[in-house]
């Protein structure tokens, strides 16, 4: 059993990497739309959601979420991410197709500030590599 796990393994990066050489390298950066069709909303497990990908400098984020309702889109820190908290004059994002290029490595958060949005799980934490 171990062998055949391993020759899976394998043959799934080399297929991996042998998309990546035949494409150029400014074709490499992916876009993910977050939550996939759930978009930007409450119902989805963010941390679920981004736990099985890895992020690369130049990927795009895509909050898509109704603009006319309460939700928005707000960039804070490790801190602000824990405690739902964001500064007074953080700007936010609120066009419902919200674009974020992750232009450097390291951890990014984001959070909504709709009422009890965040501490119900609207938030989210990735880590661009
Ligand atoms: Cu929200």
């Amino acid at each position: 059993m171990n062998s055949e796990v391993s020759d899976y393994c394998a043959t799934a990066v080399a297929a991996v990497v042998g998309v990546a050489a035949l494409l150029p390298a400014t074709a490499s950066a992916a876009t993910y739309v977050v939550g996939d069709d759930a978009g930007w909303d409450t119902a989805v497990d963010y941390v679920a959601w981004a736990g099985g990908k890895k992020f690369e400098v130049g990927d795009t984020l895509v909050f898509r979420y109704d603009a006319q309702g309460p939700q928005d889109v707000v960039v804070v820190d490790a801190r602000g991410y824990a405690e739902c908290t964001a500064p007074d004059n953080a700007p936010a994002l609120t066009s419902g197709d919200d674009h974020v290029v992750l232009g450097q490595a390291g951890q990014f958060f984001f959070i909504c500030e709709a009422e009890g949005e965040c501490e119900g799980g609207m938030k989210l934490a990735v880590t661009v590599h």
